[in-house]
């Protein structure tokens, strides 16, 4: 019997992370009689004055948000992590390890209305929004080892706030998912002397089978080691290790990646697509210098999987053995590239 990938169960490797994939095409067909989600399409308000995070709404702080007319970054007022914490006692207990950690959480508004996303947003507004990414890299980043940036969007997602927002977690360490990808990209590096992802886009492009959407500085493609139904990742064409070197052409390319991407998603089933997004990049902190095996780039990871109802759950073999997915990553990316890049909230006009 021949193999072929959309039709028979295999397994990928994801060498970012150094783990392996269960790909299970033909449970495509099983039928579902599972938990459905509530579908919110009304946008809501332009503005809501019980939304702290609102242009001139008190929040629970007691601090007044400012008549915001772009973007607005303000510091969290529930915070994971502090800036000042006691240190805890030293362990050398290899079963009871544990460690003081320093950091600061920041919100960030993308647009003062609170009826738009990122997808309704315009290529300006969303420079601007990139804009002040950088900034805030550049800001945390002379302090802080790692500046999260991630966008939590949907109530599917445990997004608490409707207005377009995402949130800047900067820490004194280096958190999981970075420090096994930070491992990985160096193994690479020293075997291959080149950047694993500059190697990855390269082969993605010549493959095709894997990309959504490209433009003439960044490519959007589900990878092949794809673990949400309908994850993606944003790769620049040129070695980048961070979102400060971004250029002022790239910038405007990349809010058209974003803005197609998102775009595309709402499309899929008509709907403002839910997803958790963030950026990740060579490690920042006292010294930004080496890295050399980091390339920069986003990663988006939505749950819905058959509609605007139906989403993933990582659960069971998942939990207590391996993630799984049914979708080939390659049928993803089809049904993604083929959506239009014109907004279906958009499309009459
Ligand atoms: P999420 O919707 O992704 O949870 O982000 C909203 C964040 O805004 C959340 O982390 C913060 C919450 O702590 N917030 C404030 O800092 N002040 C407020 O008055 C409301 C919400």
């Amino acid at each position: 019997m021949q193999f072929i990938a959309s039709e028979h169960p295999h397994k990928r490797y994801n060498p970012l992370k150094g783990e392996w994939i269960l790909v299970s095409p033909q449970r495509m067909k099983r039928p579902w009689d599972g938990q459905t989600e509530t579908v919110y399409c009304d946008m809501g308000p332009e503005f809501d004055p019980t939304n702290p995070l609102c242009p001139g709404v008190v929040r629970s702080s007691g601090e007044q948000t400012p008549f915001y007319t772009s973007t607005y970054v303000f510091k969290n007022d529930f915070p994971a992590m502090l800036e000042n914490t006691p240190e805890p006692p030293l362990s050398n207990d290899p079963l009871f390890r544990i460690e003081g950690v320093q950091g600061t959480c920041r919100v960030m508004c993308f647009h003062p209305k609170s009826n738009v996303t990122i997808s309704l947003m315009n290529i300006d507004e969303i420079k601007c929004v990139i804009d002040c990414w950088v900034e805030q890299l550049k800001d945390l980043g002379k302090q802080y080892t790692w500046v999260q940036i991630f966008e939590n969007k949907g109530t599917m997602m445990g997004c608490s706030n409707h207005h377009p927002h995402c949130q800047i977690w900067s820490c004194s360490f280096l958190p999981n998912e970075p420090h096994i990808k930070d491992i990985n990209q160096k193994n690479y590096f020293v075997k291959y002397g080149r950047p694993m992802l500059m190697d990855y886009v390269e082969r993605e492009l010549k493959a095709k089978e894997r990309i959504v959407y490209e433009n003439s500085n960044w490519v959007v493609l589900v990878p092949f080691w794809a673990i949400w139904p309908y994850e993606t990742m944003v790769l620049p064409k040129r070695w980048i290790k961070r979102m400060n070197e971004i250029t002022d052409d790239e910038k405007t390319d990349l809010a058209l990646s974003m803005k197609v991407l998102t775009t595309k998603y709402d499309n899929l089933f008509k709907t403002s697509f839910p997803y958790s997004m963030g950026w990740h990049g060579a490690p920042t902190g006292s010294n930004w210098d080496g890295y050399d095996h980091w390339v920069f780039h986003g990663i988006y990871l939505p749950p819905l999987l058959r509609s605007a109802t139906i989403k993933k759950f990582i659960s069971g073999f998942e939990l207590l053995a391996q993630c799984q997915r049914d979708l080939t990553p390659e049928q993803a990316a089809e049904r993604l590239r083929l959506q239009s890049d014109v907004h279906y909230l958009h499309s009459d006009k």
